[in-house]
C-alpha cells in the first residue's frame, strides 16, 4: 500500500490512520514542484492524498480514510458498525473535509488573483472569523468526549491536521478547552507522532 502525501496537508490524516492500523506501507512525498506536472499522472488533480493498493489508485481523502477504516473493521475506525456510529463519524468527516477544510483557502493563499493587498487581508480576516466559528462547533461536540463521536476514528486523525494549521495560522482558538484537550491527546498519540515525524514537521 502506497500513500502519497504532501508534508503537513491534509494526507496528513490517512498518515496517521495507517500508523493506527500498523500494517506495512510506502509514504511517499510527493516533490511540491511535481504536484502540476509529472504527478498529473498519478492524480490529475495534482492533489493529495492518493492512496494506491492492489493497483488500484484511490483519491479524495474522505475516500481513502473510509477505505482503511473499511479494511480493518475490528478497530472500530468509521463506527462500531451500527448505521447511526458511522453516520456519526460521516458526519464529523464531512464537516471537517467540506467546511472545516475550504475555509482556510483564503489564509493559504488561492485569493492571490484579487490582487489588491488590502482586499486579500480582508478575505483572510474573514476566513479567520469564519474558522473561529467553525472550530467553535467542534469544541462544543467536543464537551464530555474524548473523541469527535465518542470512540476514537478517523474524523479524529483529520480534525488534528486542520487543528494543526489553525494553530500555524493563528486562528483564534482561545477558550476552546475541549479543542485544546484534543489536539494535546492526539499530538501525544505514539501513530499520530510517528507520522508527524515521518513528514519531517516534529
Ligand atoms: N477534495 C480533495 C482535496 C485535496 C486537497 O485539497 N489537497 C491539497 C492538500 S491539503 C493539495 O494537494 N493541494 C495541492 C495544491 O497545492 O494545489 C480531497 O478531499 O482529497
Amino acid at each position: 500500500m502506497k500513500l502519497y502525501y504532501l508534508p503537513g496537508a491534509c494526507s496528513l490524516a490517512d498518515h496517521i490512520v495507517l500508523e493506527w492500523i500498523g500494517e506495512p506501507y510506502e509514504a511517499i512525498a510527493v516533490p511540491r514542484e511535481e504536484l502540476k506536472t509529472a504527478f498529473l499522472a498519478i492524480n490529475p488533480a495534482g492533489a493529495v492524498p492518493v492512496l494506491e493498493h492492489d493497483g488500484w489508485r484511490l483519491t479524495q481523502n474522505i475516500a481513502i480514510l473510509n477505505y482503511l477504516a473499511d479494511l480493518h473493521p475490528a478497530l472500530g475506525l468509521a463506527g462500531d458498525g451500527t448505521p447511526a456510529s458511522r453516520a456519526e463519524v460521516n458526519r464529523w468527516l464531512a464537516f471537517v473535509n467540506s467546511d472545516l477544510h475550504p475555509a482556510f483557502k483564503p489564509i493559504f493563499g488561492s485569493t492571490a488573483y484579487l490582487e489588491d493587498r488590502h482586499v486579500i487581508d480582508k478575505t483572510r480576516e474573514h476566513a479567520r472569523e469564519t474558522l473561529r466559528t467553525l472550530f467553535g462547533r467542534v469544541d462544543t461536540q467536543l464537551e464530555g468526549r474524548s473523541w469527535l463521536t465518542g470512540a476514537r476514528s478517523i474524523a479524529d486523525a483529520y480534525l488534528y491536521v486542520v487543528t494543526r494549521w489553525a494553530r500555524g495560522k493563528q486562528v483564534d482558538l482561545s477558550g476552546y478547552a475541549n479543542l485544546d484537550r484534543h489536539f494535546a491527546a492526539m499530538d501525544a498519540d505514539p501513530g499520530v507522532r510517528k507520522a508527524v515525524t515521518a513528514e519531517g514537521l516534529g
